[in-house]
């Protein structure tokens, strides 16, 4: 089995504006600059058939390529059961567009739909009992905060290995947009 994700990468400067987020905040985790994207679609655990069935459908979509802002922070939980610190997009129909697609084809390779609706963000930091002061002066710190308008010219299919030190995600194919170089 394959623990599997797509998602689209951050160019270097995009991590570098987002790493320099994170601190202030006791109980959090903050993910490594090199390990930070943004997920279109969590599959989950499939056999190798069914991920190979998904790596055909997505080399065959077809999506223009676009540019994404990042544009301000937040969280998800509330109060004790505050969980995830992240960084949102701007509003952008192609992100829309290429997300629908890829939905999909995910479902037309046999997998349930996804019914959670779709939150584009990247995670900054996990929580642990944080403290709630600190998360609001976080949010209220960062509130302002913009990067981009990063080239997004392609996904890539993640593959993520569950370990003792937190999950390892591996690239395992990238997929051209229209549009890009070499796509
Ligand atoms: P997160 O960063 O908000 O946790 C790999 O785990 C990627 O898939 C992460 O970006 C994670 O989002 C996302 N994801 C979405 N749904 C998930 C789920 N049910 N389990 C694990 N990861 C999920």
């Amino acid at each position: 089995m394959l623990r599997l994700f797509v998602a689209l990468d951050l160019t270097e400067e995009v991590r570098r504006r987002l790493a320099g987020l994170g601190g202030g905040v006791p109980g959090a985790r903050w993910t490594e600059p090199d390990t930070m994207h943004l997920t279109l679609r969590f599959i989950g655990e499939v056999p190798e058939d069914q991920a190979m069935d998904i790596d055909a459908a997505l080399a065959e979509l077809r999506a223009p390529a676009f540019a994404l802002t990042f544009d301000g922070v937040g969280v998800f939980g509330s109060g004790r059961k505050a969980r995830v610190l992240w960084a949102g997009v701007e509003r952008n129909e192609a992100l829309a567009h290429l997300q629908a697609k890829v939905e999909s084809a995910i479902v037309r390779c046999g997998l349930p739909a996804e019914e959670r609706k779709f939150s584009p963000h990247i995670t900054l930091a996990r929580l642990k009992d944080a403290p709630a002061d600190r998360i609001g002066r976080f949010l209220s710190d960062r509130g302002l905060f913009r990067a981009g308008p990063m080239p997004v010219d392609r996904l890539t299919l993640y593959r993520s290995h569950l370990g003792n030190g937190g999950a390892v995600y591996e690239a395992l194919r990238d997929y051209p947009l229209d549009g890009a170089v070499g796509g």
